[in-house]
């Protein structure tokens, strides 16, 4: 499948996904999620993957949100599907047993925010801009807005921020734990890599259960400390385990394959 809205580039195991519709602020049409979710299906879980990067191009746009000229003339039927499909897109991409990191280099609006909380960690460039603007729409969120700023941020600013739609600056982002850091724009990239080359460094196998583990904690039905045992169990039956233990008694840095 050749991409029309996202442009893909793999670099010392780190897939680059950027959102290319610059014009649109990167908006988020139907498209664009058939294509992020090919991406995470086909491309992301190569092997020769180990970390994927997903950020905005042009300076302005990390995503402005969902595409507006598409969902407006909608009825019910199609908003629940719209959100139903939306929202299986992002729970791969929250689940997927890769760290993936949203660089996020300007406006992360309704959609777009979306699609930055439903991945592991956020950094942000000094110029983004945060917000849920769905109720100047005469929308709900529609992609777990509710639930995810909810998550991160706690219920008491959460509901401010959902039933005002005001937009929040980087710094206000980090204050409020929804962004890990803010750098310089030119800086977001490096950083961003920094940050998944010590991930990458440590084993695959205990990353992944370390992300299936904070999943289990907000999933409903499933009881998280159970998980945790369930992941840690595992990783003694693994050639990664053997490995860290041994590169610790013998004072060197370990090597891991991932199996
Ligand atoms: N969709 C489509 N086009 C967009 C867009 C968007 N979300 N955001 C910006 N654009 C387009 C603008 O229309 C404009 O295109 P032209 O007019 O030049 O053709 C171009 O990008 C540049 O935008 P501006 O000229 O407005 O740029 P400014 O710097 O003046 O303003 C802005 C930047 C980000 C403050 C402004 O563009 C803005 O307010 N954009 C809309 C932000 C927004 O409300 N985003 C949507 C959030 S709501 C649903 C499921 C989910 C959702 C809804 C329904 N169903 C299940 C049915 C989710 C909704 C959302 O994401």
């Amino acid at each position: 499948m050749g991409y029309k809205n996202i442009l893909i580039e793999i670099k010392d195991a780190i897939l680059y996904a950027k959102l290319n519709r610059p014009k649109q602020l990167n908006a988020l049409n139907k498209e664009v999620f058939s294509e992020i979710k090919h991406l995470f299906t086909n491309i992301a879980v190569k092997d020769e993957v180990k970390s994927v990067i997903i950020t905005g191009s042009g300076e302005k746009a990390f995503a402005a949100g969902a595409d507006i000229k598409e969902f407006a003339d909608f009825n019910i039927e199609q908003g629940k599907a719209l959100a139903s499909n939306g929202q299986k897109i992002f729970k791969i991409i929250e689940t997927f047993n890769k760290p993936v990191v949203a660089a996020i280099n300007g406006f992360a609006l309704g959609g777009g925010l979306e699609l930055a909380m439903a991945c592991h960690i956020r950094l942000a460039s000094t110029n983004a801009r945060f917000g849920q603007p769905e109720v100047s729409l005469g929308v709900t969120p529609g992609y777990a807005g509710t639930q995810r700023l909810t998550q991160l941020i706690g219920k008491g600013k959460s509901i401010e921020l959902l039933m005002t739609g005001a937009m929040i600056n980087a710094e206000e982002a980090q204050r409020l734990g929804l962004v890990n850091y803010v750098v310089s724009q030119d800086d977001l990239i490096g950083k961003s890599e920094k940050l998944l080359k010590t991930i990458m460094k440590q084993s695959p196998i205990a990353v992944a259960g370390v992300i299936q583990c904070i999943d289990a904690y907000f999933t409903e039905g499933v009881d998280g400390f159970k998980s945790e045992i369930e992941e840690f169990g595992k990783c003694f039956g693994t050639e990664d385990f053997k490995e860290g233990t041994n590169a610790f008694m013998n004072k060197r840095k370990a090597i891991f394959t991932g199996k």
